[in-house]
């Protein structure tokens, strides 16, 4: 199985720390989306990561490819069993989805950290303020009402946990952090997702995504054991994508 996307997505990690659970073997090309060439915008139309191979199938959204991996490799479940904590986990990997990625990932991490980064523009200041005072606070005052005081949600940790976690990932990149005195079980649930043999590992393998040049970063992952696949669908220069154009 190949995973193609940066280590750094949070929809890229969502989907390895199902791999990790499932106990499956992969390789990843941790390509940055806005650099990617004519073969990766052929596999994924929208030019977003993550895209899943495996064998002959092709595979775009987190979402539908850990469905998948949950349907043709059932070993290790990810959902909880009761139909109804099933669809109250597709709810919360939901709203992680949509909510989260719009103000963490969007009006957050986009705007401090890919921006300057791959576009060399500021911020727009005005959308950072109004995530940080107003957008970011709700989603934490509903994410209290939902996660349990201990342990994950339904039982032994699976695909609603690691959905909501992996987005704090990115938010910290930004120097955002959960404010344990208002918000004190979203800070510990987060903090053990995050802790867990299925995540752990993969921060440390962003952690030299993020500290590296473009140059030297695919000689230091090797070297740190991150199972990268020889061939890259990554380009050289950062194009225009959907969500920008
Ligand atoms: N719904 C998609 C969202 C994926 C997504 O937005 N990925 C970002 C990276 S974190 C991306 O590829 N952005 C590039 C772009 O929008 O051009 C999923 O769950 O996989």
């Amino acid at each position: 199985m190949k995973i193609i996307g940066s280590y750094v997505s949070p929809y890229v990690r969502k989907v390895l720390a199902c791999l990790n659970l499932k106990g499956l073997a992969y390789e990843i090309d941790p390509i940055t989306p806005f650099f990617g060439d004519d073969a990766f915008e052929a596999m994924s139309p929208l030019r977003r990561i993550p895209v899943l191979i495996d064998g002959d199938l092709t595979l775009c959204d987190s979402s539908v490819i850990c469905q998948y991996l949950e349907d043709a490799y059932p070993g290790r479940p990810l959902l909880p069993a009761d139909v109804k904590d099933r669809a109250r986990a597709r709810w919360l990997e939901e709203f992680a989805d949509t909510r989260m990625g719009d103000v963490f990932i969007w009006s957050l991490f986009f705007q401090k950290f890919v921006q300057p980064a791959v576009w060399k523009t500021p911020p727009d200041e005005a959308r950072v303020q109004r995530a940080l005072t107003q957008d970011a606070p709700a989603v934490l005052d509903y994410l209290e009402g939902q996660v349990p005081a201990g342990g994950f949600l339904f039982g032994d940790i699976g695909l609603a946990d690691i959905s909501l976690a992996t987005f704090f990932v990115n938010a910290g990149y930004v120097s955002f952090s959960i404010d344990a005195a208002r918000w004190p079980r979203t800070a510990a649930f987060v903090a053990r997702v995050l802790e867990h043999d299925a995540l752990r590992p993969l921060l440390a393998f962003e952690k030299i995504q993020t500290s590296t040049s473009i140059a030297s970063r695919r000689q230091a992952l090797l070297d740190a054991g991150a199972p990268l696949c020889a061939d890259s669908v990554g380009g050289r220069e950062p194009r225009s994508s959907i969500m920008l154009a």
